[in-house]
Order: C-alpha cells, then structure tokens, then sequence
C-alpha cells in the first residue's frame, strides 16, 4: 500500500520525511498542505496558502494542524522524527541505525538536538530575511539568530571531527535532519566562520543519491 505524506516541500520537517522516503526508494503520494505557504509564497505577503490542514478530516489525524503527517495503510502519524524513527524500524533498521539500540539512541539525540538546537534560530534567521515582507524583517533577530546558530555549528562541526557522519562513522537516520539543516544554511550564504568538518560532510552526504529529494534551492528559500 502507497504512504500519504501530507506537508509542503518548503517545509524541512516535510523535507526530513521526503529524505527518508528516499533512502528507502518508497512509493508516496504527497498531499500538499499548509495554513502558511502556497504555492506562491507565504501568506505574510498575501499568497494563498495550500490548505488541507485547518479541515476537520485533516485535524482528526493531526490535530495541531501542522505538517509532516503520514498514513501507512491506516497507521497514522504525526511529529516528523518520529515519523522518520517510525520508517526506520519499519523498513530497514540496518540501514538507518545498524540495528543496533545504542546507534538509534545516539542519532536519535540527534534528531531531538536538532530540533531544539537548530530549527528555532533557523527558523527565525529564514523569517526575518526571506519570508516576512521586508518592512515586518528585524535586523536584530536575524543577527542573534546567526550568532546562536553558529554556536551550535561548532558543536556539531566538533562532533563531525570525531565521527564521519553525525551519530556514527555510518550514515544513520540522524543524518536526515543534519543534512537538511547543513544544505539551507550553505544556501542562505551567511556570514559564518569556516567549518572544515561540516564542509567535508556536506560533500559526503550531497553525493548521496536520496539527497536529490531535497536538493533544490526553492525548497528552502521560497518565500
Ligand atoms: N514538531 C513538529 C512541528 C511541525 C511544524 O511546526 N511544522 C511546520 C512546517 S516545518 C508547520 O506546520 N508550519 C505551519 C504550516 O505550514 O501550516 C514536527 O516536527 O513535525
């Protein structure tokens, strides 16, 4: 039976499913859905915005009405890490965490880390120069925004010179996350120290066929 993704390709949560959906060659019908982007641009600037998520048959599978959701044969989930975990254990432990406990539990940190480390400074840095129309940016969130966000490259630039992807010297499902998070900030071309080890994974995982589901540009600067 085909999974239905529901979510938006700007969206890197949506984008963390496309990733995993990829690295398993799985067949997916997606739905696009969102209450702030379109196919235009964010409703900031008066676009109109793709929808589906305020419905009462979309808030029944997820009800805080926001995307990724997915429905495998009838098994719905929301909260995209663990839609991607859910994935993993699914479809192929070996491959997204060798099968092995303490594997799933270091890229599973990292999952959790990422979303709490570096979606909020992201997530404001794409705000305030990208989406918002430019007289609602503010210079200042976008600076704070930078400077959190390269505290947080550092730790993972360190960790990336102990370990050649970010939970193990094998890919593993943490990756999913890091490599969307390192490809949006390469192409939102701030101004950020060198990051020799971050730099080199980024080479490692582009060469990845599955990276092509969220290679494009627009994906992560539409506005
Ligand atoms: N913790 C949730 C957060 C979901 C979330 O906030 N998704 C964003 C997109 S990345 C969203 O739905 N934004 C509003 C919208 O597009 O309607 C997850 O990881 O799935």
């Amino acid at each position: 039976m085909t999974i239905t993704l529901w979510g938006r390709p700007s969206s890197a949560r949506t984008q963390k499913v496309l990733l995993a959906l990829a690295e398993l060659g799985l067949d997916f019908d997606l739905v696009l859905a969102s209450a702030t982007m379109g196919a235009a641009g964010h409703v900031a600037k008066g676009n109109q915005a793709f929808g589906v998520v305020d419905t009462p048959a979309y808030r029944a599978m997820n009800p805080n009405g926001t995307v990724p959701t997915i429905d495998d044969g009838g098994y719905v989930l929301w909260e995209s890490n663990a839609i991607v975990q859910y994935l993993a254990m699914t479809y192929d432990p070996a491959g997204f965490y060798g099968g092995d406990a303490r594997v799933f539990a270091s890229a599973s940190r990292w999952m959790m880390w990422e979303n709490n480390e570096l979606i909020p400074p992201m997530h404001t840095y794409v705000k305030h120069t990208i989406r918002l129309p430019e007289e609602q940016r503010d210079p200042a969130s976008v600076d704070a925004a930078r400077e959190a966000l390269i505290a947080a490259w550092r730790i993972v630039d360190h960790q990336l010179s102990r370990t050649t992807h970010i939970a193990a010297d094998a890919w593993t499902m943490g990756d999913i996350p890091m490599t969307i998070r390192v490809h949006r900030w390469a192409l939102l071309q701030a101004d950020t120290p060198d990051f020799p080890n971050i730099a080199r994974y980024y080479d490692r995982v582009r060469a990845r066929p599955s990276f092509a589901a969220i290679a494009d540009p627009q994906m992560h600067l539409a506005g």
